[in-house]
């Protein structure tokens, strides 16, 4: 029998797609497979088969400024955090994108910036590390799946980018999207490949969210550039939320007037929202968000949970922005 490892651990999309053959496989009912995110997804992983990752690394950056946000949370292990991916345009399994991810073109990369905006603006990276001071921020990151990191990004407040574009008075959200190039993504060809997901991947945040200060885009981790698996050359990372809103190599971002249409929540509205505030007191309708394993050093049997915190423990900084919103409602 194979080992079980820290990389066997299935996602999410897995249930929509080998959930029925799977089942019949297994032979047991569907009852068995609603337990939390960790039991029922690592026993379909494991009969998955795949192998382990070699996580491919990125190059050194210069931090163009002291670290901030800096905090005495353990790191998650280098390995982990560039082996452990969720990126469903390489695949499914936690280890796929940093087996598969090498076929992303980074090169010549423009990222974009339109819509209700007084400046619009076209970005290569060169532009973008000579405009904005880099600087390191630890941040807990928590993924919808019941899992955990702790991770030392290197990026700038998504904010002074969108201040450079001028938001017009129009603009009310944000929306970003994922290359989409489909011989570099085998999951954006193959569905079963992709989890089922509408490509390109798609995600939004409300302009005061992405306005706030913690707001990140990162293009770097471990100081030094993204690796492909991570979202390179440059991603959303926000702090407060699921980890699924933290979408990755970003093409375009576009200020809208109305709420964009989002990946997850377009796949299934009533288990992943707009907002995906981390909360520890709204469950997922098929497992607790009550708790968290925490990814360490060890495989399958490093098991340690956590209480998951309200807005991710970043409370004190964004609850403001939610206030008189009910939470169940705007999960
Ligand atoms: N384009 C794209 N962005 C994505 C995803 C994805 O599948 N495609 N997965 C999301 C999810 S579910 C998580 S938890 C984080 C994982 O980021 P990491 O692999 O760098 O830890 O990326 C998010 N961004
Ligand atoms: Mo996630």
């Amino acid at each position: 029998m194979k080992k079980l490892t820290d990389n066997d651990i299935t996602p999410e999309a897995i249930f929509f797609l080998r959930r029925r053959t799977l089942l019949k496989q297994l032979g047991i009912s569907a009852a068995a497979l609603s337990l939390p995110a960790t039991g029922s997804a690592d026993i379909l992983s494991w009969l998955s088969g795949d192998a382990p990752a070699k996580p491919q690394p990125g190059k050194p950056i210069t931090l163009t400024r002291p670290a901030q946000y800096q905090n005495d949370l353990p790191l998650t292990p280098e390995d982990k955090v560039t082996g452990y991916n969720n990126f469903y345009e390489f695949g499914l399994d936690k280890a796929a994108p940093a087996r598969n991810a090498g076929t992303l073109k980074t090169d010549g990369w423009q990222l974009q910036i339109d819509g209700e905006v007084a400046k619009p603006l076209t970005l290569d990276m060169d532009a973008i590390f000579k405009r904005f001071a880099m600087e390191q921020r630890i941040y807990r990151l928590r993924c919808v799946e019941a899992w955990s990191m702790v991770v030392p990004w290197v990026g700038f407040s998504l904010a002074k980018l969108l201040q450079a574009a001028e938001p017009t008075s129009k603009a009310r959200f944000v929306a970003f999207q994922t290359r989409y190039a489909p011989d570099e993504m085998p999951g954006q060809k193959d569905s079963f490949i992709g989890g089922g997901l509408s490509y390109p991947y798609v995600e939004g945040l409300r302009l005061d969210e992405a306005m706030h200060p913690l707001t990140l885009l990162a293009t770097g981790v471990y100081g030094k550039t993204l690796p492909p698996q991570n979202g390179a050359p440059i991603r959303l990372i926000v702090p407060w939320k699921y980890g699924f809103k933290g979408i990755k190599s970003i093409v375009k971002i576009t200020l809208t007037s109305c709420q964009p249409p989002t990946t997850w929540n377009q796949l299934a509205p009533e288990e992943y929202g707009f907002y995906a505030n981390v909360n520890p007191h709204v469950d997922h309708p098929r497992w607790s968000q009550a708790s968290e394993r925490v990814i360490g050093s060890g495989g399958i049997l490093d098991v340690k949970r956590q209480p998951t915190l309200l807005f991710n423990g970043y409370g004190d900084q964004v609850a403001r922005l939610y206030r008189g919103m009910n939470l169940r409602e705007y999960f």
